[in-house]
């Protein structure tokens, strides 16, 4: 006998997904993944200005503020045969950096944190020996016993009240919680102290991006920072970035090991066997072969074989997504048809589109962009792997998990936060020797444009049709939309679907081990979808079949 599942909506991630799943024996047997939101930026953006359009993408989302607008920019670029000046690309790059340096720790603390942190557990916990704690797993970052009482009464008075505001809803409790009191009690002070460092993350970006969300500094051809290139400017980005770096290295990678240190076994659930990155942050105006961390698609876990990303092999699926017809179509042909049917796990069931790679369903984002250069011998990437397989010792295959993808993001966040100060090194020689071109002229011309980036979520590709100075077709292809899609044409499940598969459920009441997998992939839907059904939420249901 077998059972049905529906958790919808899913919290603790962007825009409305609808998870279902058959359990049968205890693990999960069937995924069905489902955006049930549509907006449609695709089809408002034919007939507008190119040089508009990464305005109007950047919206697509509040989360990947930035990432839109860059992808579309480059989609331009690409169609009228622009290449940004060196000066414009090295900022663009710290703007990306600084947008995973935003993102990463979010998820980590505000997003995830909780699926394996109990906080209410938290309050069994001894201050003292917590401060102990803090202090082995971090020197740099340790708290005094004073600090953890202060959280601990905090939280105290939330669950005292009945009113348990962020921390309301969850499986306080469940049987699958592994952390002592003490490791609860620390990780969720983290959680706290992670707000704060959002907001300086945040300033980061807006140093020349103008503000955030949605920064204001891009133009087809470049940047619009010029002005920002003064020295309190920079000495401002260094600043923050300082700030930002050291909550990385002294809280954010030292927690990621100490929780993963309890959920070993989570090492062996929930991983795939795809893989792709579009690589990120040229170094020069080469692409893909400047690219810092590397572009490559891994197929069946064989790391001794990183394939090159072909972008003509690129289709998106709808047989199973609520759109016209059947029809897998490159995305430079793309087309956004919707059309609803009700949901129906054997036929349509979601907004998303499902993007297939030469037919394979592929996991992209933080675990593809490791694995990929760490195959490829990305000296940072394969020291920080090497460190943190070993600190836990697992074996290396224990990267392809729900565990490899919630370390992979910290590993990333390093990599990147790290070589962030080597490019701030780059930009103040450049102003220096007074290169500070930020924007490069062009002539109009007909033709079609990619702009491939590797974004937070993953890999994300813009493709824009350039028709009489106007766009002619507009498509996004999405990480969340390569994640979380459903189906394809052949039947074949999207990467969460998949990726749950064999995952134990203790309660079906508590699907608390759903969340995990689902939350280790940073969902985030609106970017997925770009189209909402109010009616049609229900928040959770269970079937008995
Ligand atoms: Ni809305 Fe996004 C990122 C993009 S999504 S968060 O990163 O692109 O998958
Ligand atoms: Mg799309």
């Amino acid at each position: 006998m077998s059972q049905r599942v529906v958790i919808d909506p899913i919290t603790r991630i962007e825009g409305h997904l609808r998870i279902e799943v058959e359990i049968e024996n205890g693990k999960v047997k069937n995924a069905w993944s489902s955006g049930t939101l549509f907006r449609g930026i695709e089809m408002i953006l034919k007939g507008r200005d190119p040089r508009d359009a990464w305005l109007f993408t950047q919206r697509a989302c509040g989360v990947c503020t930035y990432v839109h607008g860059l992808a579309s920019v480059r989609s331009v670029e690409d169609a009228l045969g622009v290449k940004a000046p060196n000066m414009a690309r090295l900022l663009r790059n710290l703007m990306l950096g600084a947008q995973f340096l935003h993102d990463h720790p979010v998820h980590f603390y505000a997003l995830h944190a909780l699926d394996w942190v109990d906080v209410v557990n938290a309050l069994k916990a001894d201050p003292k020996r917590t401060a102990r704690l803090a202090a082995s797993v971090s020197s740099a970052a340790a708290s005094g016993a004073r600090d953890f009482e202060v959280v601990q009464q905090k939280l105290k008075s939330f669950v005292e009240s009945g009113q348990l505001g962020p921390f309301a809803n969850a499986y306080w409790g469940h049987s699958a919680y592994n952390l002592t009191p003490e490791a609860d009690l620390l990780a969720a002070k983290h959680y706290l102290d992670c707000l704060q460092m959002q907001v300086k993350a945040a300033q980061l970006h807006a140093v020349f991006g103008g503000k955030n969300p949605h920064i204001q500094s891009l133009t087809v051809g470049g940047v619009t920072c010029e002005r920002d290139l003064s020295i309190d400017r920079v000495a401002h980005f260094l600043f923050q970035l300082k700030e930002v770096k050291s909550f990385i290295d002294n809280v954010y990678v030292p927690d990621l090991l100490a929780v993963a240190s309890f959920y070993k076994d989570w090492g062996a659930i929930g991983g795939n066997s795809n893989f792709m990155a579009y690589g990120e942050f040229p170094q020069t105006d080469s692409e893909p072969d400047s690219l810092f961390l590397p572009r490559g698609a891994v197929f069946d876990r064989n790391l001794g074989n990183v394939v090159p990303v072909d972008p003509s092999k690129i289709t998106e699926h709808v047989k199973h997504s609520w759109y016209e017809g059947e029809a897998a179509l490159h995305p430079s042909k793309g087309e956004t048809k919707p059309d609803f049917t009700p949901l129906n796990t054997e036929d349509r069931y979601s907004w998303l589109k499902a993007p297939r790679y030469d037919g394979h369903a592929m996991e992209v984002g933080p675990l593809a962009r490791v694995l990929v250069a760490y195959a490829k011998g990305h000296e940072p990437t394969k020291k920080l792997v090497d460190q943190v397989v070993e600190t836990l010792a697992i074996p290396p295959a224990a990267l392809f998990s729900t565990l490899g993808r919630t370390a992979a993001r910290a590993i990333n966040t390093k990599v990147i936060a790290d070589a962030m100060m080597d490019w701030t090194t780059e930009l103040i020689e450049l102003i220096k020797k007074g290169d500070t071109q930020t924007y490069q002229a062009y002539e109009w011309k007909d033709g079609t444009g990619m702009g491939l980036n590797d974004v937070p979520r993953g890999a994300l590709g813009h493709w824009i049709q350039v028709e009489d100075k106007k766009i002619g077709n507009y498509q996004m292809v999405v990480p969340s939309t390569w994640n979380l899609g459903p189906r394809c044409s052949s039947d074949i499940l999207g990467p969460v679907e998949q990726a749950l598969i064999g995952t134990p459920v203790a309660d079906p009441k508590k699907p608390l081990e759903i969340l995990r997998t689902v939350h280790s992939f940073d969902p985030c839907i609106a970017c997925a979808v770009h189209v909402i059904d109010p009616h049609s939420n229900e928040v959770y249901k269970i079937r008995v079949i």
